[in-house]
Formats: C-alpha cells, structure tokens, sequence
C-alpha cells in the first residue's frame, strides 16, 4: 500500500534571472530548489504554496499558476511525494534568509543543474517556457532516476 504526502514547490522567474533557494537543512539539503513545503491543516494546496514561499523567501505573491504536478516514487519506501508546483511572475518584497533557505538570483543560462534533484533538469525548462506537465519519477537513493514519464498537458 502506498501513501502520499502532498507538497508544494514555486518557482519565482522573471525575464532574465530564476529566485532559488539553497535547502539549509531537511530533505534536499545542500541542493537548490524552489520554495515549498507541507499543507497545514486547513490550507488549500495553494494558500500552503504561498505561505511557504512567504516563510521560506520573504516574499509575497498574487497569483500563482499552476504549471505542473509530479509524483515521486522511492524505491524501498511506500510514500509517495505528490509535489504540486506553481510558478510566480511577479512578487513583493526582498528575497530574504531564513532558517531553511538562501535565496539567490540566477541568470536563466546559468542554473545550477549540478546542484539540484537530477529530475528539475527535465521539467525546469518546461516551467520556464509556461508549459505545463503530469510527471512521474521513480529514484534509487536521491541521485538517480530510474524511470520516468513526463506529458505536456493543456490544463492542470
Ligand atoms: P520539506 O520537506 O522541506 O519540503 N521536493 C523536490 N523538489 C525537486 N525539485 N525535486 C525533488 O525530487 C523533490 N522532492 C521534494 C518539495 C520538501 C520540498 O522539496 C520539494 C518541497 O518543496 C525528489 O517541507
């Protein structure tokens, strides 16, 4: 039996550069990632998005849009991540530390794919080309996928 866990993930990007954030501590630490977490009781998945961008970057967003959803599959665990991801054109606010995150700038010619889950290499540039996508990845350990589907979808 499997169980799902739900997350959210933003990713702010703007004509030039993308907001990430370097994970201090937790799952995904030492990476770069959008911001993002678990629902509080309560929340709809995108209240939860907005409050962990919010805690995690010091920013404040309108609307997000909804650009794609990825299952995640671990081999030897029965949780799936059910990770929700949203992307953000426009903010208020500076991009702040906090206990979890780093924010910095990146130029979108210099991501740091190296330093990040090997999937957002094959659904990053989808979210910066606004195109939205159903994805599933299934990871040995946290560095190497061994299968995947990924398909561009009109709606989510
Ligand atoms: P906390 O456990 O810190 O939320 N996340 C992933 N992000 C990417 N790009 N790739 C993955 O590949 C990921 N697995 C999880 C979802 C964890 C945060 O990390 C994201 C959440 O934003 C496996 O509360």
């Amino acid at each position: 039996m499997f169980t799902s866990k739900l997350l959210t993930l933003v990713l702010v990007v703007q004509p030039e550069r993308i907001l990430l954030g370097m994970k201090k501590r937790g799952f995904g630490a030492g990476l770069w990632n959008g911001f993002g977490g678990k629902l509080q009781e309560g929340e709809t998945i995108e209240e939860a998005a907005k409050r962990e961008l919010w805690e995690e970057s010091g920013l404040t967003v309108g609307a997000l849009q909804k650009i794609g959803n990825i299952k995640f599959e671990f081999v030897g665990s029965t949780e799936l991540l059910d990770v929700h991801i949203f992307r953000a054109d426009e903010f208020k606010g500076e991009p702040t530390e906090s206990e979890e995150m780093r924010p910095e700038w990146f130029s979108l010619d210099k991501i740091p794919y190296d330093s990040m889950w090997p999937d957002d290499y094959i659904w990053l540039p989808l979210l910066l080309q606004k195109k939205k996508f159903l994805a599933y990845f299934k990871f040995e350990g946290h560095d190497k996928i061994v299968d995947y589907t990924l398909e561009e979808v009109e709606d989510i």
